[in-house]
Formats: structure tokens, sequence, C-alpha cells
């Protein structure tokens, strides 16, 4: 088979890719290691930022998140019982975020892809980058049982963290920097009213713990953990009593809590790979860099190196200019390190450290003090978590 990029992995990084190229006419195959069902079945991101929602709108996949995300102009932070509001729309100068599911982004971006006849191939196993210092890549994987090759101009790894494209590239050409956390965060979804309208981050001496949501009757709840926990240490009841222990009395007075339909736990990593490029290889989204969730820039971080990528490819196949596919690596890696600072920022902000020493705590609590009474403080915030301009 020959196309133009083919690109790997069916998540919202290559999907998003392929629909933009698309409607751009340009060609593209996505291989996709899991069903469609299982990759529809891994609940993550909650939060997405403008730029991201415009790019769904350009790879004409924007109309059911219109209808259905939810705008949020702020949250809350919870601190020693006590809730204090995030204006987001007054300290960032006017924007917002969206609530809408990952989830339901991808069912988007597959249907769309269904209705423009876009070629995904779902358990492509055994995915393996050929030539990539060539003109003429390839990418090799087998379906069913046969063996197939995908000629191409570019091979875009879009294969999250553990995908097999990061590891194409040399280890001597790669430099990775990694943060590992002592904890993990465990997430329910269930089928209730969430306990606020906007999302609650809450830093607590038990531990963190967000209240946040899909939808009016979706809740989604997170707790910090100890590595060590897993989802059977958690019957339902222990982690609506923890969660309950975790939030200002009056908002654990009207928390309703009801059966959980998804419960997982994540481990909370900090991780980049420089660079993103190796000859005619361009990694994009989580395959290049991870953050912990607490700052909800991860799947955010993703579409700006989709919308960099994007243009990049669009000006090659059309202008015949290389300028961007040259610059991609620097320009994405601008950005990534300062969505790795916010949310190391926030993460540290908000979470109970196990080695942490009194004076640490009490650094923890002023640097809270401080932002919640500091204007500038506050626009910081803001301006980083409805996302810096592309
Ligand atoms: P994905 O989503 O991991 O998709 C990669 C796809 O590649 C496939 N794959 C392969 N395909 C072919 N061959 C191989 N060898 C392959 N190996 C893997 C995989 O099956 C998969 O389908 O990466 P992508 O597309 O870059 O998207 C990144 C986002 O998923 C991620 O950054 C976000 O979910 C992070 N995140 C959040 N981001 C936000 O911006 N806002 C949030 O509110 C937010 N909340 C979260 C989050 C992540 C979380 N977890 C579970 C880590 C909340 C949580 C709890
Ligand atoms: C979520 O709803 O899953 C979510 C929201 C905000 C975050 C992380 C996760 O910072």
């Amino acid at each position: 088979m020959r196309t133009q990029v083919c690109i790997i992995g069916g998540g919202p990084s290559g999907l998003m890719l392929s629909q933009l190229l698309h409607v751009r006419g340009i060609q593209s195959v996505l291989l996709e290691k899991h069903t469609r069902d299982y990759v529809l079945s891994r609940i993550r991101a909650g939060v997405i930022e403008h730029g991201f929602a415009k790019l769904m709108r350009e790879a004409q996949c924007g109309e059911r998140m219109d209808r259905e995300g939810e705008v949020h102009d702020g949250f809350y932070i919870a601190s020693n019982d006590k809730l204090h509001r995030i204006d987001l729309h007054k300290y960032s100068g006017g924007d917002s975020v969206i609530v809408y599911g990952q989830t339901e982004l991808t069912r988007d971006l597959y249907e769309a892809r269904d209705r423009m006849g876009g070629v995904v191939v779902h358990e492509a196993e055994d995915v393996a980058l050929h030539d990539l210092t060539m003109d003429r890549p390839s990418v090799t994987y087998r379906k069913d049982g046969a063996g197939h090759r995908v000629e191409c101009d570019f091979v875009i790894g879009a294969d999250g963290f553990h995908g097999v494209s990061r590891k194409a590239i040399p280890a001597n050409l790669l430099r990775e920097y990694e943060r590992v956390y002592p904890f993990g965060w465990l997430g329910i979804l269930s089928r209730t009213k969430p306990v606020s309208p906007e999302l609650i981050y809450s830093r607590h001496e038990r531990g963190f713990a967000l209240c946040s949501l899909r939808s009016q009757v979706l809740s989604r709840y997170y707790i910090q953990v100890p590595l060590t926990d897993t989802v059977e240490d958690w019957p339902d009841d222990a982690f609506w009593a923890e969660l309950k222990r975790r939030l200002p009395d009056e908002v654990a007075a009207r928390l309703i809590t009801g059966p959980s339909i998804e419960k997982s736990i994540a481990a909370l990593r900090s991780f980049v790979a420089e660079p993103m490029q190796y000859g005619r290889l361009y990694l994009a989204g989580d395959a290049a860099h991870i953050v912990p969730p607490t700052g909800a820039r991860g799947l955010n971080t993703a579409a700006s190196d989709i919308y960099y990528l994007y243009h990049a490819l669009v000006d090659h196949y059309a202008k015949g200019d290389d300028a961007g596919l040259q610059t991609y690596s620097d320009r994405a890696l601008a950005r990534v390190w300062k969505a790795q600072r916010f949310s190391w920022w926030m993460t540290s902000l908000l979470h109970r450290f196990p080695e942490s020493s009194a004076y640490d705590g009490k650094l923890q609590q002023v640097e809270l003090d401080y932002l919640l009474s500091s204007e500038k403080a506050l626009g910081s915030l803001a301006e980083n978590y409805v996302g810096l301009p592309y």
C-alpha cells in the first residue's frame, strides 16, 4: 500500500491529524494496535482548551462538542475546609475551557473518519518502522496473520507513551527527561449528579482529590493513592468515604454517591523525549511527552503538536515549503516544556508528598496562600490552565 502519511496510533493525536490532513487533500493510513471499542473504553481527559476545540472544528468534527460540551469559566481550589473560586474568565482576559470527555471526542473523530472513507486499520500487530532516514520510509504490520507494508513520505508516531515509534529513534540521538511521582490517581466514573457544576481541586493532609464531571448526570472523581494500591483495595464505599474526608464539610455533605461504572489507577509521571523528529519520523502527543493530569495539559499539549505538524505538512505538500517540518521539534518542544512546568507546579501545590518535611508543608501552604491573594499569580494560573497560545 502506498500513501503520503502513515500515522501510527489511533488515539486523539493520530485521529485528529489524519482528519485534518484529509480535509486538506492529503492522504494518510492510520494503524491502531487495539480495537475501536478498546480505545473508546479508556476514560481519560475531561478538560479541553479552546485551541483544541478550534482544531476539532477545523477537522469538521466539532458539532457534537459544541452542542454537548460545557463551557467552564472557572474552577475551585479547596484547602483547609474552604472553597476558593478561580475565575478563569476574569484572570485569563476572557478565556475559558470546555468540559468534554476524551471518549466522546475520540468517538467523533472515528465517526468523521468513517464518513470520509479514511483508512483506519485496527488490530494492527507488530508495527515496525523502516528506512526513516531515506526518502521513502515504510511501516510494516500484521493483520489477521498476514503481513502488510505501507510505503509513505512521512511516518507520524502518535502511539502514546508505550508505543513503538519513539523506540525507533537510535538511543544515542534521543534524550529523555523524566520525573516519576510517588503516588497515583484512583479515578471513578459514576452516573450521579456532580457535586459541583465546576471542578474542585482539593488539597488535603490525607492527599489530593478532584471532583470533575462529564455532564450534569455523569461524575468523574479522583483521589491520590499510594502506588502500591490496586483497584481491588478500593471498593466503592471505601472510595466515597475517603473522597468525603478530603473535601470541605459542606461539599462532602452534598456529595451524591452511587455505583462506579469505571474504576482505574493512573501513575503520575512527567516525561519528555528530545528531539521529536528523526529523519522522516515525527513524534506527537503522549509518544513524546507525558504530564501528570493535575493541570489538564496532556491532551491539550498533544493538540498543539498536531497543530504544528498539520501546518508543516500542508506547507510541504501545497507549497513545497519545508521550514515547518524542519523547525517542528523545536517549536513543539517550546510549548511542551511550558506545559511540563505548569503540570509539575500544580501537582506540587496540591498533592501530599510522602517524603516531605514540615518545612516543605509550610512552603506548600504559603505558595497556595500567595496564589489566592495575588492577582498576578492568579493571572499566571489562569493563562496556563486555559492554554498558552500556539
Ligand atoms: P493515546 O491516547 O495514548 O493514544 C495512542 C494510541 O496508540 C496506540 N498504540 C499503537 N498503535 C499501533 N502500534 C503500536 N505499537 C501501538 N502502541 C500504542 C494505542 O492503542 C492508542 O490508541 O495518545 P495520544 O493520542 O497522544 O493522546 C494523549 C492523551 O490520551 C493524553 O495526553 C490525555 O489523556 C492526558 N489526560 C488529560 N489531558 C488533558 O489535556 N486534559 C485532561 O483533563 C486530562 N485528564 C489525562 C487525564 C490522562 C489520564 N490518564 C489515565 C493518564 C486524566 C487521566 C486520568
Ligand atoms: C477529568 O475530568 O478526567 C480531569 C479533569 C481535570 C484534570 C484531570 C482530569 O486536571
